[in-house]
Formats: C-alpha cells, structure tokens, sequence
C-alpha cells in the first residue's frame, strides 16, 4: 500500500524536506520564467521571402527584390493578434534562406537590398513599434541555420549570428523571447557553393557562449529551443502538450548523451519529468495554417474557431504556453480568414474567461456557495513559486447526500483548465488533490462558456 511513509522514502531528500514544509518543492521558476507564464498566448510570424515564392524552407538565392509586401501594415497585422488575446508577438527575423528582415550589417542578404521602400524598410522595426502601441510584447526568431552565407559551416559564421542577435537585442527595445529553432537541413546556396554542409549540433554553435550575450544584452528575455535554457518544446508542432505536461525537465539527446538544441529526445518533451531538476516549461508551437508561411492555396485551410479552442485546451490549458502562428501574406497583411477566426477565437476567451461564475482564491480545496452556480470550465493554479507539488486531482460536487465525483486531472502547474463535457450545477465543490508535497493550489474558480 502506497503510505506517506513509503512515498517519504522513495524521495530524493529535497522533495522529503518540502513535503513536510512550505519550502519550495524540487525546481522553481524564475522571474522571468513567472512572467512568461502569465502570457498564456502568443503569435508567431512566419513572413519573408518564402511568402513570395510559395516555399517553406527557402535555399538561400532568393532575390532581396522578391520581397515586396505593398500594403504591409504592422498595426492591422498586430491589432488582429491583440483581439484573439495574443500578449507578445516573435517574429521570423531571419529564416532558414538567410534573408533579414531588417537592414543588418551584417550581411547584404536582406531588406536594404530590396527594392522594396528603395531599400529603407525594416520590417522588424515596424512590427516592434506597432507591437508596442497595441501593448504586446516582442519576440525574435533568428535561425541558427542560414542557407544563403558563404560563412556557414565555419566559426566566422557563428560570429555573424552573434552580431545580428547583438543586432537585434540592441536596436528593438526590450525583446521578451528569444527563439533558436533547432532544424537544419544541410544543403544550401551557401554564397554560391550550393552544397551540403554538415554541423555538429553539439559543438557548433557553442549555446552557452549565445545564451550569455542573450543575459546580458536582454536579462529579462526568455530563451527558447528544444532544451531551453528557459522555455523548452513542446516536442511536436501540433500545439498539444502532454497530459500529464511537467514544467520539470531534464532533456538528454537523441543518442542518450547531452543534449542540444536540433538534439533532443522529443518523445520526452510533451510530457517533461515529474521530479525534473529544471524548472523548463513547455512551448506548443502551432500554425494556423498547414505551414508555416503564407500560401494562397491553403487560404482554404485556416483552422476553425473551434479548432484554435481546443487547442487552446490542450496547450494553456495544461500548464503550457500557446504560440500560435498566422504568416501575413504577399501585401503584408493577415488574410481575411486568418483574421476571422483569431477574432472568434478571441470572442470565446473573453465571453469564457472575462468572469468567473464562483471562485476562492488562497489555500484552497473547497468551494462553498451561497446559491447553486452552472458552469463547464474549471481552472486551476498551484503557486509555483514554491515548484510544482500536485501530482493529480479529482473534483466532486455535493449532491445534498453524498460526494459525486465530475473531473480528475493529472499536473496542474501554473494552469489546468477543465472543460467539462457538459453543464454541471453545484454549489459546494471540493478538490481532492493527490500529492507528494503539501499541496499549494491558489486558485480553483468556475467558468460557464458561452452558449452558441
Ligand atoms: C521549424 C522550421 O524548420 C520551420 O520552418 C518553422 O520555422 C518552425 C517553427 O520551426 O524547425
């Protein structure tokens, strides 16, 4: 029989001294990794030259005259993220074919070879400051993997990432994610070269010399790749973290050795490590559309309101973060039915979410009401700060004889969101929480979605 004294003994000492105090439990957040948390949503933009050449991974010869977004609008792009609740924005800066998006010396390889705004535009600082007026944050995407330099391969190209990311978190204003994408196809324009040119994902890039630049050069940013240092994947990039999804996680790569970003066993990522000795939340990238990148014939394959909800579930709704992508396209703008249904998608959260039907807030596992509440959603939080105690949950509601039980989750963390199969009304709710450490939930509130 599982006791709490065989429990106490199967733990690691840390976790045996917070299970009897309130200290923190096993890894914890940081502030920056607090203040992450908090934005529960947020949009990616995939947009360059591949948008004008109907490509996914371009090769890294594109024209810089291809680029010719004529109506761009940065505030109508970004007040489209805003009203589906988006709180920050990452911008693809470069993608794989090399191209930057803003006038970088770096490199010829970008918007000030355009003929586009003769040269002067820079894309990054239009969507920084249209990101700002609209009170979202600003994210930078720089792949580590640039198709179009005739330096890749070599340490002067590590360099050059160096410089355009010193670049980009000095010129911007402050920048709260920085995404190093770990895909790296090998083969490439290369300065004319066209080759195939293998890395040591290892060794390479040396991460950890990057990261510091990051530190210093933006202490609050998070860093994202497939093993943080800060924000992990989520593994896939169907936008589902895992169930249970810990924010705890050792990551080790594919070949059981350290690992890197591009190295990484993805299988463990959806779920992280119960017990895990960093604190690295998970990250469900997704797109609204099939790829990345804008393509006309996918205008027709937008994902539905009800698509992004249950996404929305499936992600925040298990402690990780959204970052949903909608690529502008060629004039530079959302197309109308991206548009269309981040607003829906947005409509639901608020019309869900603004209010609570009942709530506690504090040290809580039970809820006692004055009158009889219908709701289908349940949201609850632990406070993470003292790391993530509650292994699984089971609520039930009285019935004016006995205990009925409604819904049983598995890891809370910053966030688990219960979506009822139907209404159910109650009003005296409790929490039966199955643990290791003395639990710390701070949140258990109700919520009725509305009806269509
Ligand atoms: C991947 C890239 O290869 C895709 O093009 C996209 O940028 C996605 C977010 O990450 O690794």
């Amino acid at each position: 029989m599982l006791t709490r004294r065989t429990l106490l003994a199967a733990m690691p000492a840390a976790f045996v001294r917070a299970a009897s105090t309130r200290a923190p439990y096993g890894a914890v957040p940081s502030e920056r990794q607090l203040r992450w948390h908090e934005l529960e949503t947020t949009a990616f933009l995939h947009f360059t030259v591949n948008t004008f050449t109907d490509k996914e991974w371009g090769y890294g010869d594109e024209d810089p005259n291809l680029f010719n977004p004529a109506a761009f609008d940065p505030d109508a792009i970004v007040s489209a993220l805003a009203a589906a609740g988006m709180r920050g924005v990452i911008l693809t800066c470069k993608h794989h074919d090399g191209f930057c998006l803003w006038p970088t010396a770096t490199t010829d390889h970008s918007v000030r070879s355009s003929s586009w705004r003769s040269g002067k535009g820079d894309v990054v600082r239009a969507l920084s400051d249209a990101a700002r007026r609209h009170k979202l944050k600003f994210g930078v995407y720089l792949s580590p993997w640039d198709r179009n330099s005739p330096r890749y391969g070599t340490p002067e190209y590590v360099a050059m990432y160096r410089a355009q990311l010193t670049e980009l978190l000095t010129r911007y204003g402050p920048i709260f994610e920085v995404w190093h994408d770990g895909a790296n196809g090998g083969d490439g324009f290369y300065g004319g070269a066209r080759e195939k040119r293998t890395i040591d994902k290892r060794t390479y890039y040396d991460w950890p010399t990057t990261w510091d630049l990051v530190r210093k050069l933006q202490p609050e940013a998070v860093i994202f790749s497939d093993v943080g240092p800060d924000v992990r994947w989520v593994g896939n990039e169907r936008g589902i973290a895992g169930d249970p999804c810990w924010a705890t996680y050792d990551p080790v790569g594919a070949d059981g050795g350290p690992a890197s970003p591009g190295d990484v066993r993805d299988k463990e990522s959806p779920a992280g490590h119960r017990h895990g000795s960093k604190w690295l939340p998970a990250e469900c990238d997704v797109s609204i559309r099939p790829g990345w990148f804008w393509h006309e014939k996918e205008n027709v394959r937008v994902k539905t309101p009800a698509q992004l909800i249950d996404l929305y579930y499936k992600s925040v709704g298990r402690g990780a973060n959204l970052l949903l992508n909608v690529p502008p396209n060629r004039d530079g703008l959302l197309s109308a039915e991206d548009v269309a249904s981040l607003k829906a998608f947005g409509d639901y959260r608020r019309a869900t979410f603004a209010k609570s039907v009942a709530e506690a807030k504090g040290r809580v596992t039970e809820l006692r009401l004055k009158h009889e509440v219908t709701f289908n959603v349940i949201r609850l939080t632990e406070d993470i700060r003292y790391g993530q105690r509650v292994d699984g949950v089971a609520i039930d509601r009285w019935t004016s004889e006995d205990w009925e039980q409604i819904a049983t989750a598995t890891s809370i963390g910053p966030r688990r969101l219960i979506r009822l199969d139907r209404p159910v009304t109650a009003a005296r709710l409790r929490l039966r929480v199955t643990t290791s450490a003395w639990p710390m939930i701070n949140e258990f509130a109700l919520f009725a979605e509305p009806k269509n």
